[in-house]
């Protein structure tokens, strides 16, 4: 069997190559991706671990929670409140920050997170995830909603899980973006690609198409050119797919390039799209980018928006780099 590279012995490479993985963070993605594990066993039981349907509450989103939305969000708590490494945690579920209880020493990173992304496949069998961003603390802060609020250019790391036919780990820490498959019979994290690369060209977009009577007239140009084929302005035939979990729809982008869109619309004007800038924008921007994509929120470059609020929406545009560059550009030819 050809020598198979770990997750803790790719980071331990990392960081005799680049120093740029402290032993705290690879502590800190080491104990994200044990509890990524952990969820996946959960996800796997499906109506064998009574995990399935609502847990009767609702989460800061005035979402509906599931009862995995709920596990989640509690494995990665309590994997990440002992180590030591962080000043503090915020997720998806909890309106307010997660200190570090003081029964444990804080350290110097933040971690933030969506436990269980694409909540609404989970009783109906389709590939959900996890998604996580680690920022560092400022300097000597005790950490509050603010310590949060910085650009996504200040990320050390941040990565993703999909739980899927396959359970994979993709995971960037600056230096290009890597894939780990989870080998069951042993518990490993194992390196299955490096340096995965977004093709800049792409035939296959991803957007909830159902939106359309409610899009912007650059998303109703861009989307209707696709729709228009060879016989139209781009000369070629489109695919469309769409997941409705945005994990699998990046993973899928990562592999075979692609763009993915989640426009604002007129739906309401004061909500600039669904998707949350902090712990689903920001990572998978991170990562994108990594992988030589491109991601705006159709205005500006994703990673350079300054946050407002912790659960502050964003548009999202990503993926194969020469498709969100055109598409940025018809937001861009409105204004004029
Ligand atoms: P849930 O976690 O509430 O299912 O939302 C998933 C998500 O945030 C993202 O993963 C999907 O791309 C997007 O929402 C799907 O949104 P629509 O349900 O409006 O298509």
């Amino acid at each position: 069997m050809s020598r198979r590279t770990t997750l803790t012995q790719y980071l331990i490479e990392q960081q005799r190559e680049h120093s740029n993985i402290p032993g705290d963070l690879r502590l800190l993605i080491e104990v994200v991706a044990r509890a990524c594990k952990a969820i996946a066993h959960h996800v796997s039981k499906g109506a064998l671990g009574d995990v399935l349907g609502s847990a009767g509450s609702e989460n800061v989103q005035g979402e509906v929670q599931k009862k995995l939305d709920v596990l989640s969000n509690e494995i990665l708590l309590e994997a990440n409140e002992w180590g030591g490494n962080l000043a503090a945690m915020a997720s998806e579920e909890l309106e307010q920050i997660h200190p570090i209880p003081n029964r444990y020493p804080k350290g110097e990173y933040l971690l933030l997170f969506d436990p269980l992304d694409g909540s609404s496949n989970i009783d109906v069998n389709v590939s959900i995830g996890t998604i996580f961003s680690v920022l560092r603390c400022p300097d000597g802060e005790n950490p509050t909603e603010q310590s949060f609020l910085q650009p996504g250019t200040q990320q050390v790391a941040a990565g993703y899980a999909v739980y899927g036919p396959q359970t994979v780990l993709v995971l960037t820490t600056g230096n290009g973006v890597q894939s780990f498959t989870l080998d069951r019979e042993v518990g490993s994290w194992v390196l299955t690609t490096r340096n995965m690369m977004i093709p800049e060209d792409t035939r296959e977009y991803a957007i909830n198409a159902s939106n359309a009577r409610h899009w912007y007239p650059p998303v109703t140009r861009y989307v209707g050119e696709l729709l228009d084929g060879k016989e139209g302005p781009r000369g070629a035939d489109f695919n469309m797919r769409w997941t409705a979990s945005m994990v699998a729809d990046v993973n899928r982008i990562l592999i075979r390039g692609g763009i993915f869109l989640y426009p604002a619309d007129m739906r309401d004007r004061s909500r600039p799209g669904r998707l949350r800038l902090l712990y689903e924008a920001n990572p998978m921007a991170f990562i994108v980018e990594q992988a030589g994509g491109a991601a705006t929120t159709g205005k500006t470059r994703i990673l350079d928006v300054q946050p407002q609020h912790l659960h502050e929406r964003v548009a999202v545009f990503l993926g194969s780099k020469n498709e969100v560059e055109r598409v940025t550009a018809y937001h861009a030819q409105a204004e004029e």
